[in-house]
């Protein structure tokens, strides 16, 4: 029944099925998160960091109603460049199957195609989170929610400061989600390696990751697990102008009545001409962090399982 659906490509598939390490990568950072050419070119390069450290990368997608798991280099083009393609979370995935269409996938519905594929590991840049003024608009993204259900682990450089970090780190202990930081007790917050809070537990390498998600799952305790990587120092955004940015940009979204699934790539594609493009810059780099500590990660995963 799931193969009516789910299109996994053969060297994937292959993976899995020898337990052969295996990170997957969502869609929606290529088509919402970033613009066209850096998007494909930031994609491709995430494929390969992952391939170099020993394992295989599967880019996630739905495309003309199939859920896709692990797009070719025309997919990922296609993807880049077309404009209409739909944000999809949890709550889309039916009507996009149903109506054929093409959608790019958020962290929610990456983890679900990969558990559905069985794959343990997704790296990606940040991860939805509680809005800032939820209290208001109950802006929780379904990425939480995700998170505290499916059983994949979640590297990602913290929660950005568009979000409200500290609600957000409560909202995902009510939901008994681990919140780890790699090599840090604080959680980072994307563009910068600090955000004023701090991690559940401080761990030091992709070992000790890897026995802790096996632990979890060995004993059902469903769930994903965001582990946190600070983006590297030589690439973190100054503190006060990437806070007054985001400052402008939750301002100008407030005023043009942007909200729902539109939130977050508006406030991303505003930062970024706030910035200059360096926001950018900083985006494109600890996403290549992650690809090379989520692969790390899925090989010591695939040694123990
Ligand atoms: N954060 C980023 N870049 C992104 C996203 C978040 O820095 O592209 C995307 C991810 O796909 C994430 C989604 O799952 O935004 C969250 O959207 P929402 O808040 O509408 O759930
Ligand atoms: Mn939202």
């Amino acid at each position: 029944m799931l193969e009516k659906y789910l299109e996994i490509n053969p060297e994937v598939k292959d993976a899995i099925e020898n337990g052969k390490p295996v990170v997957a990568l969502e869609s929606t950072i290529i088509s919402h998160g970033m613009p066209y050419p850096r998007n494909v070119e930031t994609a491709l390069i995430v494929e390969k960091i992952i391939r170099d450290n020993n394992a295989i990368p599967a880019t996630i997608a739905i495309l003309n109603g199939k859920l896709k798991v692990g797009l070719t280099k025309e997919e990922i083009e296609y993807l880049g460049k077309t404009e209409n393609v739909i944000k999809t979370s949890r709550r889309d995935i039916p009507f996009i199957i149903s109506r054929k269409l093409d959608g790019a996938t958020t962290v929610a519905s990456t983890m679900i195609i990969s558990a559905l594929a069985g794959i343990k590991v997704f790296a990606t840049g940040g991860i939805g989170g509680v809005h800032r003024g939820a209290t208001e608009t109950f802006d929780i993204s379904a990425d939480l929610e995700e998170l505290a259900n499916t059983n994949v682990a979640v590297i990602c450089a913290g929660a950005k400061s568009i979000l409200d970090i500290g609600l957000t780190l409560e909202y995902l202990e009510t939901h008994g989600v681990p919140v780890i930081g790699y090599q840090t007790e604080e959680m980072p917050a994307f563009y910068t390696r600090k955000s004023g809070f701090k991690v559940d537990y401080k761990v030091d390498t992709p070992q000790d990751i890897a026995s802790a998600l096996k632990a979890k799952w060995d004993l059902g305790l469903k769930g994903g697990m965001v582990i946190a990587n600070p983006i590297e120092e030589q690439y973190q955004m100054n503190y006060n102008t990437i806070t007054e940015a985001i400052e402008k940009a939750l301002k100008e979204a407030d005023e043009k009545g942007i909200k729902g699934k539109e939130s977050t790539p508006f406030l991303l594609a505003k930062v970024k001409e706030i910035t200059g493009g360096d926001s950018l810059e900083s985006n494109i780099q600890l996403v290549y962090n992650n690809a090379k500590l989520g692969a790390k990660i899925a090989v010591e995963l695939s040694k123990i399982s």
